[in-house]
């Protein structure tokens, strides 16, 4: 405990904070009531010491939303002070039919009424990517049901169609479901299925399709698509091959803190092992149009303490993503103060997988603008950033034609003429 430790001792670890961290940890280790283990886990995250499992289950079952809140945002600030990045990017889902049974998913039904889905043609997918045409994206995230005809062949042919028509354009596609069906049916190894697929222009690979890595709880809701042990093999793999990749944890359904700690667990392993992952993106669990809509949602402190256990935990992670369309434009603001310093950026309106679940934004769109101005109606500052986190512009002393200009927390906007 801070109070035990010698002047000597105290000297030095102060020496290394900041005067504005120093006075935050003070507050908030003093106070008298606080449980002496979490006092313990307090001292260890600013001493920038990795927190255990146990620790990290223990801020799930006792942390207060200061306590967790006040520890990510030191930690945040020390890897990224008030910077906060988005990207200009535009989403592909091939199809919403899916031969998989997941239970939380609104796709899933609907390979009993397929002529209800959509299942588009490489034309139509290509018609998407011209839509984009002079526009200034430079991502497309690509993600769906899993089909047959969606096989190794067809994603290989979409992405160098896409490279040929845009090779500036970052291709983020598909998720170990996909992989794992694909290249078991075209008989190839992990390995030589991504060499082809990169060579087809495959650029990075989303975090999708991890859901809860726990079995007990992966049978319940997602039986039938690939392990967790085989999400985190083709993780492995790709990050092998020098690429880069996300990680998401889908949570708050039948989950116990328990299985989020092991879920983490074995992420941070494996970032300590290749380095490869850039971004954690905790995906709240949303409950229209599926088969687990009994189960009522989490609520927003739940889905901040969520965020800020998530960054205090994974050290190794540089970034901790709110996805906005699924927790609203407030909430994502909010997190900005929990840990996150990434706010994706999805610019239109084709991100069906969410809307159908339920998530706050039925149209997920935002103009850069709108959302520069979100970023620093919190104090923060807006990166554009490209998919491997390459500055584009920085928007902080930027000021739009008739942006509302935010001074400090508290003041109302300005409009800037
Ligand atoms: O794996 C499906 C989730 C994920 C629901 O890497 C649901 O930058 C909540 O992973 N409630 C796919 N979530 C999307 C994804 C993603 C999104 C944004 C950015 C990135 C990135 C990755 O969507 C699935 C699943 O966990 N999902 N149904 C639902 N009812
Ligand atoms: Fe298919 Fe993915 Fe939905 Fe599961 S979560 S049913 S794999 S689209």
């Amino acid at each position: 405990m801070l109070a035990n430790r010698t002047s000597a001792e105290l000297l030095l670890l102060s020496s290394r904070m900041t005067m504005n961290e120093q006075s935050t940890l003070n507050a908030l280790l003093q106070d008298p009531l606080l449980d002496p283990a979490l006092h313990a886990i307090g001292v260890s995250v600013a001493e920038g010491r990795r927190i255990s499992d146990d620790d990290a289950l223990l801020l799930y079952e006792k942390a207060p939303l200061a306590f967790v809140g006040t520890l990510a945002n030191i930690i945040r600030e020390r890897k990224h002070g008030g910077k906060t990045y988005f990207n200009r990017n535009f989403h592909i889902e091939p199809t919403n039919v899916c031969i998989y049974t997941c239970q939380f998913c609104s796709y899933s039904r609907l390979i009993k009424q397929r002529e209800d889905g959509w299942e588009y043609s490489m034309d139509d997918m290509m018609d998407m990517v011209k839509a984009y045409d002079g526009e200034p994206v430079t991502e497309v995230h690509i993600v769906g049901g899993v089909m047959p005809q969606y096989n190794l062949t067809f994603y290989k042919d979409l992405f160098s169609r896409i490279k040929a028509h845009r090779p500036d354009l970052h291709i983020k596609g598909l998720t170990p479901v996909e992989y794992y069906y694909i290249f078991k049916k075209a008989k190839v190894s992990y390995e030589e299925g991504f060499r082809q697929l990169i060579e087809a222009g495959l650029d990075s690979m989303p975090g999708g399709g991890a859901e809860i890595f726990h079995p007990d709880i992966r049978q319940q809701i997602a039986s039938d698509k690939c392990t967790g042990e085989q999400w985190l093999d083709i993780h492995r793999v790709w990050h092998q091959l020098g690429k880069r990749s996300n990680a998401t944890i889908l949570y708050g359904h039948i989950e116990s803190y328990a299985h989020r700690v092991d879920h983490m667990a074995r992420l941070r392993q494996l970032q300590d092992e290749t380095g490869g992952f850039q971004t954690f993106i905790p995906l709240k669990f949303r409950n229209q149009d599926n088969q687990m809509s009994h189960i009522r949602e989490v609520t927003t402190v739940e889905d901040l303490r969520n965020y800020a256990i998530s960054r205090i935990y994974l050290d190794n992670f540089d970034h901790i993503k709110a996805y906005w369309p699924m927790i609203g434009r407030s909430v994502a603001q909010m997190s900005l103060a929990f840990g996150v310093d990434d706010i994706d950026g999805t610019i239109d309106d084709t991100t069906k997988i969410y809307s159908m679940a339920g998530s706050e934004e039925q149209n997920p769109a935002l103009s850069t603008k709108d959302l520069v101005q979100l970023i620093k109606a919190v104090g923060r500052q807006p990166l554009e950033r490209d998919t491997l986190y390459g500055i584009i512009m920085d928007y902080t002393d930027h000021v739009f034609p008739d942006e509302e200009v935010y001074r400090g927390y508290t003041a109302l906007p300005v409009v800037q003429r």
